[in-house]
C-alpha cells in the first residue's frame, strides 16, 4: 500500500541534440537528420522524427541510417550548445522546486508534491513547463506525470514527440498490470527474452509470480519487479547526490585509430576534468580511463595512488599509462574518458554545481 501519494513529473527532450541543431540552423528544420556520423562511418547519435520515420534509430550505424533515409542530411553535434540549454531546462525546472534529479543531459525528474508556486495539480505544472520550454527556448519536450519515478519515467515515453501523459493514483496499478514488460526501466533484451521463455508478457504476469519464485530466477532485482507491480517501490527524488567522481568524456565523431590521435583527444578532456577538479576543489586518489570500442565494447582500466591528487600532469600520466597497459586499444575507438574517484570530501562543499558534474 501507498504511505504517501507523490506527485512526480518526469520531462525528456524530443530528438534532443537533433532539435537543437534544426533550432540553430533554419536550413536543417522539416528534414530529416541524423547527429553524428557520416555517410560511410560513424554512428548516429539521435536523429530528427522527420528521420525517424525511415527507421532511423541512435547508436545505428550512419551507414544503415543512410541506406534506410539516402536524403539525411549528417549534422555534427555541438556538445556546448546541449550542455548549455541543458542548463536552462534544469533553471525552468528549479524555478518549480528543487528537487529536481537530472538523469542526462535532456531529462529529469521533479517532486512538485510541494511547489514553490503552491499548485495543486502536478498535470498543470507539467503543461506550464512544456510551454515555457517552447516559448523560451524554440524547443518540445515530453512529460509524464505520475506517482513514481518509474511510471512518471513510463508515461513521458508514450505519447513522444510533444507529448503528456497523466497516469493518475487510481490508475496506477492497471497501468502496470497491461504494461509490457520491454518498457520497463531496467528490463533489457537479456532479462525480457528470459521472461518471455517463462510466460512473462505484461506486469499482470509478474503480479502473478510469488516473491520467492521471482528472487530464485532474478535474484535481487526479483524482489525489485515484484515490489514495482504492486507501486511499492517508490524512491525519492534525489537532486544533490553525493558525488563518487569527476569525470570527462567525448565521443568522437569518427571513431579513432591512431594512438597519438587518441593522447591528443585525452589531453582536451583532461582540460575538462581539470576545469571541474578546480571548480569543486576535489582531489581523489583513484584514477580511471574509459575505453568504448566502435563495437561498443566498453573496458575501465584504474590506478589508485597512496596519496589524494589534482593535478593534471600527474593524472594525465596515469592516463597515457592505463592507454598503453596491459594493451593499447585493438579496435577503433569511439570514446575516451577520464574520472577521478576516491574523492577527498572534506574539501569538497557538495553542494556546489553538482549537476554540472554530470555532463
Ligand atoms: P534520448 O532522450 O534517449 O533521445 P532523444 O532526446 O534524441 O529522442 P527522444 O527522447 O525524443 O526519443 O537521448 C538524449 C540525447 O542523448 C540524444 O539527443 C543524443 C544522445 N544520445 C547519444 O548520443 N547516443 C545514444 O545512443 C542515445 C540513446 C542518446
Ligand atoms: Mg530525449
Amino acid at each position: 500500500m501507498l504511505k504517501e501519494i507523490r506527485k512526480i513529473i518526469h520531462v525528456d527532450m524530443d530528438a534532443f541534440y537533433a532539435s537543437v541543431e534544426q533550432r540553430e540552423n533554419p536550413e536543417l528544420r522539416g528534414k530529416a537528420i541524423a547527429v553524428g556520423g557520416s555517410e560511410k562511418r560513424g554512428v548516429v547519435m539521435t536523429a530528427s522524427y522527420e528521420a525517424r520515420k525511415f527507421g532511423v534509430r541512435s547508436a545505428m550505424p550512419s551507414k544503415m541510417a543512410f541506406e534506410r533515409c539516402p536524403n539525411i542530411i549528417f549534422v555534427k553535434p555541438h556538445f556546448e550548445t546541449y550542455g548549455k540549454v541543458s542548463k536552462q531546462i534544469r533553471e525552468i525546472f528549479k524555478s518549480y522546486t528543487n528537487l529536481v534529479e537530472p538523469l542526462s543531459l535532456d531529462e529529469a525528474y521533479l517532486d512538485v508534491t510541494e511547489n514553490k508556486f503552491g499548485n495543486p495539480s502536478a498535470t498543470l505544472i507539467a503543461k506550464e513547463i512544456k510551454q515555457r520550454i517552447k516559448d523560451e527556448l524554440q524547443l518540445t519536450a515530453s512529460a509524464g506525470v505520475s506517482i513514481s519515478k518509474f511510471l512518471a519515467k513510463v508515461a513521458s515515453d508514450m505519447q513522444k514527440p510533444d507529448g503528456l501523459t497523466v497516469i493518475p493514483p487510481d490508475k496506477a496499478e492497471a497501468f502496470i498490470e497491461t504494461l509490457k514488460i520491454e518498457k520497463i526501466p531496467g528490463i533489457g533484451k537479456v532479462t525480457a527474452e528470459k521472461m518471455n521463455k517463462l510466460g512473462i508478457k505484461t506486469g499482470a504476469d509478474i503480479k502473478k509470480m510469488e516473491l520467492n519464485e521471482l528472487i530464485k530466477r532474478f535474484g535481487k532485482t526479483g524482489s525489485y519487479y515484484y515490489h514495482l507491480v504492486r507501486c511499492e517501490n517508490i524512491s525519492p527524488v534525489v537532486p544533490d547526490r553525493i558525488r563518487k567522481s569527476l569525470a570527462a568524456e567525448n565521443t568522437f565523431n569518427d571513431d579513432i585509430e591512431d594512438e597519438n590521435e587518441m593522447i591528443e583527444e585525452l589531453e582536451k578532456i583532461m582540460e575538462i576534468l581539470e576545469r571541474r577538479i578546480l571548480k569543486t576543489k576535489t582531489s581523489g586518489k583513484t584514477i580511471t580511463l574509459k575505453i568504448k570500442y566502435h563495437d561498443f565494447q566498453t573496458t575501465t582500466r584504474s590506478k589508485t595512488l597512496k596519496s589524494f591528487t589534482d593535478s593534471k600532469n600527474e593524472i594525465f600520466e596515469i592516463v597515457k599509462e592505463l592507454l598503453s597497459t596491459p594493451e593499447k586499444p585493438f579496435k577503433p575507438v569511439r570514446l575516451l574518458g577520464v574520472s577521478l574517484s576516491n574523492l577527498n570530501h572534506e574539501n569538497v562543499n557538495l553542494k556546489t554545481d553538482q549537476l554540472d558534474l554530470k555532463f
